[in-house]
């Protein structure tokens, strides 16, 4: 594996598995690879999880790990081509960016959504960049429309907890104070159309995904109504699509809550964390013994390591 910025650069979904049940089982097991391998993490963006679990996982593959704020440690970095600068960014991304991979064998970065400008984003501008100019492979920790190391952990999460072949996966919209970005929903339907699950998304009008990742995926309006028989409900927020990056809706009645969790087939709560409580979903789903959010975290780290094997072996 090259680069690693969505499910299209993994193999297969069986070889995605069969790794990180191999990782999990000996994670110290390929320290080989990893020896005298550096990886920089640039972040654009905020991070707990990502930042800990994929610099753990760094460790348990004997490589070292270098991280970089760019919001707060480096220079401010420019991303727009041909730009007169003489405003408040001292360096470009076009030297910035193939600096930093002289000095390491891989790249993360996390680059949010900016809502500047749709195209921009679903261009994904900056990951294509680092992918360009870098000389050494790349790894999203969040691009602007997918988080594929999030969505790989949890489909590794689904495979551990399901008690039928093909389980019903509902991806729920929930309501939220700020305009986020579509990335975990994006990439969450994006692999979960890999898998043969019964995959339902559920959402307030004005809140449908970008046909490209949605396909033909069963969206259905009454969230009720995609509750039930659910083995599994992940909960998100996103912003608008098609009005972009608005918030059209802070609608509590659709907050997870015991009463709705009751409508399913005993599901598992998920969600990728951060997560408001109280606004996503009530205290009482996520503090119940149905709530894997803990554990979905925990693999993390193993889907990272995983992703830095296949990178490492080439
Ligand atoms: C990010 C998102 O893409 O939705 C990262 C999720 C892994 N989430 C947030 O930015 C949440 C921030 C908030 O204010 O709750």
């Amino acid at each position: 594996m090259k680069n690693y910025t969505s499910v299209k650069d993994i193999p297969s979904i069986e070889k995605a598995l069969e790794t990180a049940f191999e990782v999990k089982k000996n994670p110290f097991g390929f320290q080989h690879l990893g020896k005298n391998k550096t990886m920089v993490m640039v972040f654009f963006n905020s991070s707990l999880r990502t930042r800990l679990s994929t610099q753990k996982a760094t460790m348990n593959l004997g490589m070292n790990t270098m991280v970089m704020n760019v919001n707060g440690d480096s220079w401010q970095l420019e991303s727009e081509m041909g730009v007169v600068m003489d405003g408040d960014k001292p360096e470009h991304l076009l030297e910035a960016i193939p600096v930093i991979g002289r000095y390491c064998d891989v790249i993360g970065v996390r680059a949010f959504a900016r809502f500047e400008s749709r195209e921009d984003d679903y261009s994904e501008k900056i990951i294509n960049q680092f992918v360009n100019y870098a000389g050494v492979p790349v790894v999203s920790m969040e691009g602007a429309t997918r988080h594929p190391l999030q969505s790989y952990a949890d489909l590794v999460t689904i495979e551990e907890y399901k008690k039928v072949e093909k389980p019903k996966v509902v991806l729920s919209w929930a309501p939220h104070p700020r305009a986020l970005p579509q990335a975990v929903a994006n990439s969450f339907v994006e692999w979960m159309r890999e898998t043969d699950y019964d995959l339902v998304v559920t959402h307030p009008e004005g809140y449908e995904l970008a046909p490209e990742f949605m396909g033909d995926v069963k969206v259905e309006y009454d969230q009720k109504k995609a509750f039930e028989g659910a083995d599994f409900i992940y909960a998100k927020n996103w912003s608008s699509y098609s009005e972009y990056g608005k918030v059209l809706s802070k609608d509590i009645s659709w907050t997870v809550t015991e009463e709705k969790m009751a409508l399913t087939n005993n599901a598992k709560f998920m969600h990728c964390l951060p997560v408001r409580r109280n606004v996503v979903v009530s205290d009482g789903v996520i503090d119940s013994p149905n709530s894997i959010v803990i554990d979905q975290a925990a693999n993390r780290e193993v889907t990272a390591q995983a992703v830095l094997k296949m990178i490492l072996e080439g």
